[in-house]
């Protein structure tokens, strides 16, 4: 039971109190100014640690974008570059063996790939990236390409996306961030991206590494064009497939990571950034509609380190890692720090009143005896 009561949230605090699911009604209501944020981020709290108990998670973690020269030309974009933009790069064998080299001297356990569609780029250069990296440093958990990525590839190969797929689990792939989901819905998703894949494209896509044993993430880009109605239809989309997957008894989505767009260097530069009570709203409403996915990302580096440890507060669990060489929200105006040292990240989850806990990519609990690390037990949450 909690402690305060406010009249226009008393029947959905019934519902998350019972566990029920809510409704879409429900979440738009959510985003009503006249829902207190403090008693909302009472009630995601409550799921929050349901689920979750007192634990907030994070991973040593490195990122790495191959190149920024892409095709697409979405709006919010402002990490990518043309093809014979001076800002565009693409890297060599030697530069990729050496983030490997480096992650694994910083003791990550994780590497975050995504990246540009290079015009020129044939599939086997993509597929190269992860069999390189894979063959050279195993022990690194390679965590590549969103949709967008994959249906490019089928794009190039003329194969299916369970082919490609296929191909990129045998050359080293170990999962999918939940990247290029931007929003699901057509009113606003044609204005911002276009052209890449679509939201049929991006779930089928994870409806196939689902059925092939991959675990990935969901995000949702919010704060630009869309109203509370097109975020609440993303997260409801979200569930119903999380619902379908986990039917088939696969594991489905593992993360959810609400992404604040950034406005800077971007085509929608006119517009403000979001606020951080926007951000803790989003973060709450997000653990309240997504009642079957275990993980919800306060992405450190995208709200900031002092919203994120709030956020833990307000619905989340992880705030994803150390972080090196990140660079589509430095591109777009993120201020925060290009990495944070264990000791930071674990004095912000204590300051917060959480236990950190060390994670790999698949929430197994990293042990470490000196620089050597080995993954122990799933650590049991509630979907
Ligand atoms: O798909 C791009 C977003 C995403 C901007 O899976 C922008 O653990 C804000 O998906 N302002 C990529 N957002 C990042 C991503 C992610 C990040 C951290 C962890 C995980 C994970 C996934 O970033 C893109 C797009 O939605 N994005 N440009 C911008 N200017």
């Amino acid at each position: 039971m909690l402690r305060t009561s406010s009249p226009i949230l008393q029947p959905i605090r019934e519902k998350v109190e019972a566990g029920e699911r809510l409704s879409l009604d429900d979440g738009v209501l959510l985003y009503s100014p006249e829902v207190p944020l403090p008693e909302l981020g009472e009630l995601a709290n409550l799921v929050r640690e349901r689920k979750n108990g007192n634990f907030a998670y994070y991973n040593i973690n490195t990122h790495l974008n191959p190149t920024n020269v892409c095709v697409y030309r979405c709006t919010f974009c402002a990490f990518r570059a043309d093809l014979r933009d001076a800002k565009g790069y693409w890297m060599s064998d030697e530069q990729i063996l050496a983030r490997g080299q480096e992650a694994v001297d910083a003791g990550a356990t994780e590497m975050h790939i995504v990246g540009g569609l290079h015009h020129q780029a044939k599939y086997e250069w993509y597929r190269n990236v992860i069999s390189l990296l894979h063959d050279t440093y195993p022990t690194l958990h390679l965590k590549a390409w969103t949709p967008v990525e994959i249906d490019w590839f089928c794009r190039l190969t003329g194969k299916s996306l369970r082919w490609v797929l296929e191909d990129m689990i045998e050359a080293g792939l170990g999962s999918m961030p939940g990247g290029g989901a931007e929003i699901f819905h057509p009113e606003v998703r044609n204005k911002i991206c276009e052209h890449k894949a679509d939201s049929s494209r991006w779930f089928e896509t994870h409806r196939t590494a689902h059925e092939l044993g991959l675990r990935t993430n969901c995000t949702m880009l919010y704060g630009h064009i869309e109203e509370p109605f097109h975020r609440i239809d993303h997260l409801i989309r979200l569930r119903e497939h999380q619902d379908a997957v986990l039917q088939e008894g696969w594991d489905g989505f593992q993360t959810f990571i609400p992404l604040a767009f950034h406005p800077e260097n971007t085509g929608l530069a006119h517009l403000p950034k979001s606020t951080g009570l926007m951000d803790l709203r989003t973060m709450a409403v997000s653990r309240l509609m997504l009642d079957n996915v275990p993980h919800l990302k306060a992405y450190w580096i995208m709200l900031g380190v002092g919203t994120a440890q709030v956020a833990l507060s307000y619905g989340a669990d992880d705030i994803d890692g150390t972080v090196r060489h990140e660079l589509i929200y430095h591109d777009a105006g993120a201020e925060t720090p290009e990495i944070l040292s264990v000791e930071e990240i674990c004095h912000l989850i204590e300051e917060a009143g959480r236990e950190p806990v060390e994670r790999d990519t698949l929430y197994r609990r990293v042990e470490r005896q000196g620089t050597d690390w080995q993954a122990g037990e799933a650590i049991a949450v509630q979907a």
